[in-house]
């Protein structure tokens, strides 16, 4: 066995680098000595080793962690994750495995959950599990809950467990010290925010340091948030009509950061140009198009859409957006013809 700074003389890893990866990937896992002294077993060392390998290769570390727990070698390609695996290969198995995913969270079944993602998680890349796998299942619920078939009950379960995988996710990617730094809120009176939790990890998982506020974030206090932490831009959330009024009315509160302003979520793609028409930048309809068209445009800045201030595209929206809406908050048996409409 080793000591800590055995450890560290014969890697070159540093004990509070050790302690960090023990802390936020729950490896190595040391023994103690009766004093309470961290002992690091041969296997531990081999693993730090192929950790190494891995950074070196310029894997982040939270992906590299996470191989080499499992036992990967740098170089070792996976069966679905490696460059010779075609998208279509890739995005059938994410078909397949989010439809057991659906499946397995209406039974309820958590175990098979959790079974299925641990299996979607070894073949694809976090990408694709979050977007090919997590995000299909997350409509499918919708489109369940919507025809009455599950209850609310149902949808909020599915949504607490994805939401902790997630966060899960993030946790194990850690954040970085160095990189771009953004704010992400859901809009006031946004509640979604899966998707943007989605968009935060694969900002992430480019380097870029973003800071996570969550759902309905009055845009005064985001803005103060922001200036404090001196952010390089903000990621706003808007999917629904529900979110439009009280973004429109607090808009001015963004006055004078002077930071791009970068829009997405359901009602952004059903309306991209509503961004502009608010004084944003619409940045894609989906995760991994939002991440590269925000990383272009944080190192080209003049690559942003013009920003507008013609606010009838929004006010049209708005007039449009009183009709009734659906409610979660209803439960299957209750739901009117006109709720449902
Ligand atoms: C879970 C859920 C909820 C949960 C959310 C829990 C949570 N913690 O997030 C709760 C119960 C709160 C909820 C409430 C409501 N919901 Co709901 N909900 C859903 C459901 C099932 C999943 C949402 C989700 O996570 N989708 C998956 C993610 C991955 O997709 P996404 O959000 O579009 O995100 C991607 C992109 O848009 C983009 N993106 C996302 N955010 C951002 C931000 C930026 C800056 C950028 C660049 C990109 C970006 O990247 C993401 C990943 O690729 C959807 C079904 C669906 N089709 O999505 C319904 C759905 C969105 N809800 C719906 C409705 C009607 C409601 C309610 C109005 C019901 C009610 N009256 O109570 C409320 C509105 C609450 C509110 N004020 O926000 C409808 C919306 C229909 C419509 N007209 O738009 C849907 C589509 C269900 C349906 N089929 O009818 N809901």
């Amino acid at each position: 066995m080793f000591t800590a700074s055995e450890v560290s003389a014969r890697t070159g890893v540093l004990a509070v680098t050790l302690r960090q990866w023990e802390r936020r990937y729950g490896f190595p896992s040391p023994a103690r000595s009766e004093s309470g002294y961290r002992l690091y077993s041969p296997q531990d060392l081999a693993r730090i080793e192929v950790m190494q390998a891995f950074l070196r290769d310029g894997v982040p570390a939270g992906r590299a962690a996470e191989l080499t727990v499992r036992g990967f070698l740098p170089g070792e390609g996976q069966p679905l994750d490696n460059p010779s695996t075609s998208p279509a290969e890739r995005e059938r198995a994410g078909e397949a495995w989010s439809g057991a995913l659906l499946r397995a969270l209406m039974t309820p079944d958590m175990t098979a959950a959790n079974r299925i993602l641990a299996e979607a998680q070894l073949h694809l890349s976090v990408e694709d599990v979050l977007l090919g796998v997590m995000a299909p299942a997350l409509v499918g619920v919708g489109e369940l809950w919507a025809r009455g078939e599950i209850t609310v009950a149902h949808e909020h379960h599915a949504s607490a467990f994805l939401r902790g995988r997630i966060t899960a996710l993030l946790d194990a990617e850690g954040e970085a010290t160095t990189g771009p730094l953004l704010v992400a809120a859901c809009a006031p009176g946004e509640q979604h925010e899966l998707g943007l939790l989605m968009l935060v990890l694969v900002l992430r998982r480019r380097g870029v340091r973003v800071t996570y506020l969550g759902a309905n974030t009055p845009l005064g206090d985001l803005a103060i948030f922001a200036r404090q932490l001196g952010a390089q831009g903000i990621l706003l959330a808007m999917n629904g009509t529900w979110a439009l009024e009280a973004t429109q009315n607090q808009w001015s509160d963004l006055n004078g950061l002077e930071l791009p302003l970068f829009l997405g979520g359901g009602l952004m793609n059903a309306r991209p140009e509503l961004a502009a028409a608010l004084g944003g930048i619409y940045a894609g309809p989906d995760a991994a198009q939002a991440t590269q068209i925000i990383l272009q445009q944080l190192s080209d800045p003049d690559s942003a859409q013009p920003r507008s201030v013609e606010a009838s595209a929004v006010q049209e929206l708005q007039t449009n957006a009183t009709q009734p809406q659906t409610t979660h908050t209803k439960t299957t048996q209750t739901k009117t013809t006109e709720e449902k409409a």
